[in-house]
């Protein structure tokens, strides 16, 4: 930060007094803070193990150790509490290490994920107004040194890069340190802790800003509906920096508990079975893709995954004949879950009856979760009727960081998230998945905006026109898939390909699938939304494939 006056627009997340009343009496907002829970565990679990992952195997106290000492460096490099730091590191523990050094100095994560290229990691850095960057010398290949050096070109405000690995110019995370007097005392529990990323369902990527208590709440009651205790071993295998490995109950939930993470570097049935085998894992989360394969992998593996007590399955929907192959395949017991990163989480409960678990997406965590399922006019419809899902609750937020557009589309006036999904409720209160009310591509539980590539495709000289939409997938469950109506010479699917990877995105985000049309035209007169067209477009390549 500098001298100056802090001119950034300031973190916020914030309920009215009477839900803020509300939630504490219930006992969901206890005051707790990510430095004083780690603090506590790290004294009461000191030589447990706390993270395991490539050749590190660091105790409860390692890891506050470790935390404070790169507390520390940060502020003596100049950082001040309040700054934010965008963190783009792989599975592996240097993850947890700094994003709980970055706690104890009161700095704020915000976290990118490997697969993200330069345009989305600026986006991030401009959006939160960040300072810092930190990545790894290497992950899968990729080398974050350079994304760096292009990140402090397009975006000069961030001043500081740090380096898990050889850092070259930079500083490199492991010789940070520096006086552990001048760190501060822990945060206000009602602040926010750091900004989570969102699939992006309309655009560009939004900034979701979590407070300590109501993250910790989440995850602390997580933790108790999925059976996480001092004895688990949680193993990530997604992405970690993803909200569903990362809470629920994830990694935090599993350090909140005074349990083991397993950081596994893929999610791969190879590089995972090895590791659920020796470390004993209890517990893991995975996308419906993952599940099914590991799922075949199991019959076959000589490795001995008779620990495992929990898979979870979510980010995606999972249809029934899938549930029934995961339950089949690993022989434990499933957890669906349905979570989003800006807040609400349903969960199958684990001595839920089988019938529940296969058809349904589970039913929220908490009891002052409030749910809407709404027709288009926003009235109620029935149970068993398909409508919006509205969310409203401890642990769901009221606004997007720096996005007011966003905020007033994506919140109702009294302080509901609209969710974009199409959902049924029980009798019983549980979600079924329909569907979504938004055009983006869930891919294997990366979610894609059609918009954001739609305007990538734009961009290219060669493209007159582009619409993408989500095809239904037999592997990832949704494929992307752009009709282009060309501008002039028609270019090489090939090529737009690389075009669009080439603008400095996430591979995930490159369209799988790209249909050139003479047009979009339509039997339909008059205007036609774009999200008309791309259901239009949908209908027809389907309808075509089918004959
Ligand atoms: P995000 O807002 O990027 O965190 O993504 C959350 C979205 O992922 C949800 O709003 C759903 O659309 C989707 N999602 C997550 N879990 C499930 C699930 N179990 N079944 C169907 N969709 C899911
Ligand atoms: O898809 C998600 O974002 C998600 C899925 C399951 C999530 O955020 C979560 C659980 O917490």
């Amino acid at each position: 930060m500098s001298q100056s006056a802090d001119t950034r627009l300031p973190l916020r997340q914030v309920w009215p007094d009477a839900f803020v009343a509300r939630y504490r009496a219930a006992g969901y907002w206890r005051g707790e803070t990510f430095p004083g829970f780690l603090r506590d565990r790290a004294r009461r679990f000191a030589g447990d193990v706390a993270v395991v992952g490539g050749e590190a195997r660091w105790t409860y106290a390692q890891l506050w150790d470790r935390a404070e000492r790169i507390a520390a460096g940060l502020l003596a490099h100049g950082l001040a509490p309040g700054d934010r730091v965008v963190v783009q590191l792989g599975n592996i523990p240097e993850f947890v290490a700094v994003v709980c050094g970055l706690f104890r100095a009161q700095l704020i994560p915000v976290y990118a994920l490997p697969a993200h290229r330069l345009t989305e990691v600026a986006h991030f850095a401009r959006r939160a107004e960040a300072s810092a960057y930190v990545g790894a010398e290497k992950y899968e290949g990729f080398d974050y040194r350079t994304l760096a050096r292009e990140l402090q070109r397009e975006v000069p405000a961030v001043r500081h890069v740090f380096v898990v690995g050889e850092a070259q110019e930079f500083v490199a995370v492991d010789a940070l340190d520096g006086d552990r007097a001048a760190l501060p005392d822990d945060p206000d529990p009602q602040s926010v802790a750091f900004l989570q990323i969102s699939g992006g369902s309309t655009g560009l990527s939004k900034l979701i800003p979590r407070t300590h208590d109501d993250y910790i709440y989440s995850f602390r009651a997580s933790n108790e509906i999925c059976g996480i205790g001092r004895d688990s071993v949680y193993l990530v295998a997604l992405p970690a920096a993803h909200n569903f490995p990362m809470s629920s109950p994830g990694f935090f939930g599993a350090l909140y508990a005074g349990a083991r993470v397993v950081l596994s570097p893929g999610p791969g049935p190879d590089a995972a079975f090895a590791l659920i085998a020796r470390e004993r894992v209890t517990c893991v989360g995975l996308v419906p893709p993952l599940a099914l394969l590991w799922a075949d992998a199991a019959a076959k593996t000589a490795h001995d995954l008779s620990s495992l007590r929990v898979v979870q399955v979510g980010g995606a929907k999972l249809v029934p004949e899938a549930a029934r192959r995961v339950i089949a395949g690993l022989g434990c017991t499933l957890q669906q879950v349905f979570g989003m990163a800006e807040g609400l989480v349903n969960y199958t409960r684990l001595d839920d009856p089988e019938d529940i678990v296969i058809h349904t997406q589970g039913r929220p965590i908490s009891p002052d979760d409030e749910v809407l399922v709404v027709d288009d006019r926003g009235e109620p419809v029935p149970d068993g009727t398909t409508g919006h899902l509205l969310a409203r609750g401890p642990y769901t937020i009221r606004a997007y960081h720096n996005d007011p557009a966003a905020n007033a589309r994506a919140f109702t006036d009294d302080g509901y998230y609209r969710t974009g999904d199409m959902v049924q409720r029980t009798a019983g209160g549980y979600l079924i998945v329909q569907g979504r009310a938004t055009d983006h591509i869930n891919r294997a539980g990366e979610k894609i905006s059609a918009e954001e590539i739609e305007d990538h495709l734009l961009a290219h000289p060669q493209v007159f026109d582009a619409a993408v939409v989500s095809i239904p997938d037999e592997f990832l469950g949704e494929r992307s898939c752009a009709f282009v109506i060309p501008g002039g010479a028609r270019p090489r699917p090939a090529e737009l390909k690389a075009w669009v990877r080439g603008r400095g995105l996430a591979a995930f985000k490159v369209p799988d699938q790209i249909v050139f049309v003479e047009a979009f035209g339509t039997t339909a007169v008059g205007k036609v939304s774009r999200r008309e067209l791309r259901a239009q477009l949908r209908e027809r390549f389907l309808a075509q494939e089918a004959s």
